[in-house]
């Protein structure tokens, strides 16, 4: 008997097939793509990654702006039975060299205007393949991958195979690769369009990133499994959602996206009538959103809770008989979904008590990269993923997310680790030691902002720091403002009181 091939790429494709003709994703450059379109393209890519003879497991990273081709190349990379590596387009120079160094991929794309600087440091790191795509439809991936067959037998994988490796930076140290497995993927892909009732006829407007489990996994995945048609903006602007509004049913954003929305007076209940579904998560949504969205559209937001190392694990409830939707929360486990939350001494707590998230199901990843230590630290030894998030459960079984026991600060969806932007500054001339938090920002909730102590006799500028740091680090990560103060507030353990800093400057953006 044939052997099942759990290739999450097979189950995606199974839409690919049914209306082969119909538009599968249209872009705001006025591209149309079918589901024909779709399946010939990734073939040809997967056939150009096969021609490369690379060995089991082997790394396709990707560092492009986001385009069609872009997910395309993922695709094919699931199709190929390659593992894909996703990678933030702003990560500068220092970032990249240490992905990868550390995941040693055999393949890199990426963005043609970035090759004089990616190009040597794939180089150094020993990647065998550089390719170049660019958001319109050049560059050296596509233009091989055309010479290509378009019959492509998609890869034999098993469900504990890996499909895809999304870094997370360390809240010490060095960042983890999430290791995901196509079960992973596919579990949580085929829970959500179960959970949140995707319905034939539904059209996704897709307005985030797609290097992170949001934009890639969630509202893609979501899309292809339903046979669903995209309306793909290479770039969030809520005009151009709003003009998309009337021929979608879905759209999935990160708070700023809704907070960005609201402040268009084109945002109406008409604006909305035809929409089925807004989804809200990758960082808190202030219940104050949450009610705005409702009285200017008539429409509850859904908000769900998720991490690269488990993709989706909670949600609000979508259909009315599961029960409603409660802003302040993240809703309940998901179908298949475990979480407890749990004391210090890891003792289970009753509802309403506040403790550590923990979480266990077929939707949590493999492990961290080459970090086996790491991985084991991370979980208990009873199986539970520790999430590093402090919540606690409501008596109707809602889990409340009420803060972080991980030191990490989340602007505009984006997560930003202080230790990280901290070594930077402190390698810096001049500076003796700095501290870096995150105040309540309008926009991105939160705001990274920095404490800085020059030594003794040194004249710093602001200016010129934050200039120095946007070359190292990505431009979201680096501080909206720098202090320059004679020490830092310490407790008697010495440890910098981060949170007097906080409220020090709580109304910076507020
Ligand atoms: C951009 N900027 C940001 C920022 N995004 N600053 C802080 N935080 C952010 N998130 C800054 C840039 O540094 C730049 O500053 C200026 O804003 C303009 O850049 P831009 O790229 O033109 O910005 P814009 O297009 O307005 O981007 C804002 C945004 C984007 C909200 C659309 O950040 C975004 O798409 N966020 C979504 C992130 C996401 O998908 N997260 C999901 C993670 S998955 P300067 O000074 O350089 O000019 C996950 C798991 C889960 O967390 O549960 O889903
Ligand atoms: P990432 O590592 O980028 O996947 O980010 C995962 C983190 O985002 C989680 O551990 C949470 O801290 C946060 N997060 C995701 N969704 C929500 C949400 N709905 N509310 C609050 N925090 C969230």
């Amino acid at each position: 008997m044939k052997k099942h091939n759990s290739n999450l790429f097979c189950a995606l494709r199974a839409a690919f097939d049914q209306n082969p003709n119909a538009v599968a994703i249209e872009t705001d450059n006025g591209l149309a793509y079918t589901w024909h379109d779709l399946e010939r393209a990734t073939a040809m890519l997967a056939n150009l990654l096969g021609s490369l003879r690379l060995p089991a497991g082997s790394r396709v990273a990707a560092q492009t702006d986001k385009s069609v081709e872009a997910l395309l190349l993922y695709l094919a990379t699931l199709r190929a039975g390659l593992v894909y590596l996703p990678l933030n387009i702003a990560y500068q120079q220092a970032e990249l060299d240490y992905f990868l160094r550390d995941a040693e991929p055999a393949v890199v794309v990426c963005a043609s205007r970035n090759l004089p600087w990616v190009g040597p440091l794939a180089d150094k790191a020993g990647v065998a393949h550089v390719f170049t795509l660019d958001d319109d439809r050049t560059g050296s991936l596509l233009a091989r991958a055309a010479q290509m067959s378009d019959r492509h037998e998609p890869a034999h994988r098993d469900v504990d195979d890996l499909a895809a490796i999304l870094y997370t930076s360390g809240t010490t140290g060095r960042s983890k690769g999430a290791m995901l497995t196509h079960g992973n993927l596919l579990s949580n892909a085929r829970t959500l369009q179960a959970y949140w009732d995707w319905q034939p006829g539904d059209v996704l407007i897709h307005a985030l990133p797609i290097f992170h489990v949001h934009g890639l996994f969630v509202a893609s995945h979501g899309a292809l499994l339903n046979g669903s048609t995209m309306l793909w903006l290479s770039k969030f602007d809520p005009r151009a959602v709003l003009e998309r509004l009337p021929r979608a049913t879905v759209f999935m954003g990160v708070p700023t996206l809704y907070v960005r929305l609201l402040a268009e007076p084109g945002l109406t209940r008409e604006a909305c009538a035809r929409m089925r579904l807004f989804v809200s998560g990758s960082a808190p949504l202030l219940i104050e959103t949450f009610r705005e969205w409702q009285t200017r559209t008539g429409h509850t937001l859904l908000e769900r809770y998720g991490m690269s190392e488990t993709v989706m694990l909670a949600s609000n409830p979508c259909r009315a008989e599961d029960g409603e939707r409660v802003g302040g929360t993240v809703g309940r486990p998901l179908p298949g979904v475990q979480i407890r939350v749990v004391g210090d001494d890891g003792a289970l707590l009753a509802a309403d008590e506040v403790g550590h998230i923990q979480v266990r199901g077929p939707n949590v990843f493999k492990g961290y990269w080459r970090m086996p230590e790491k991985t084991a630290e991370e979980f208990t030894a009873d199986g539970w993923f520790k999430t590093g998030d402090v919540g606690r459960f409501d008596g109707r079984g809602y889990l409340t997310i009420v803060g972080r026991s991980k030191d990490l600060i989340i602007s505009g969806g984006y997560n930003v680790y202080p230790a990280e932007i901290e070594s930077h500054l402190n390698d810096t001339e001049g500076v003796a030691e700095s501290a870096v938090v995150g105040v309540p920002h309008a926009d991105f909730g939160e705001g990274v902002i920095a404490i800085v102590v020059p030594r003794p006799g040194a004249v710093l500028d602001e200016a010129a720091l934050v200039a120095r740091l946007k070359q190292q680090i990505a431009n979201y990560k680096v501080p909206k403002r720098i202090f320059f103060q004679d020490e830092l507030p310490r407790n008697a353990m010495g440890k910098v009181q981060k949170n007097l800093l906080r409220s020090q400057h709580e109304k910076l953006f507020a």
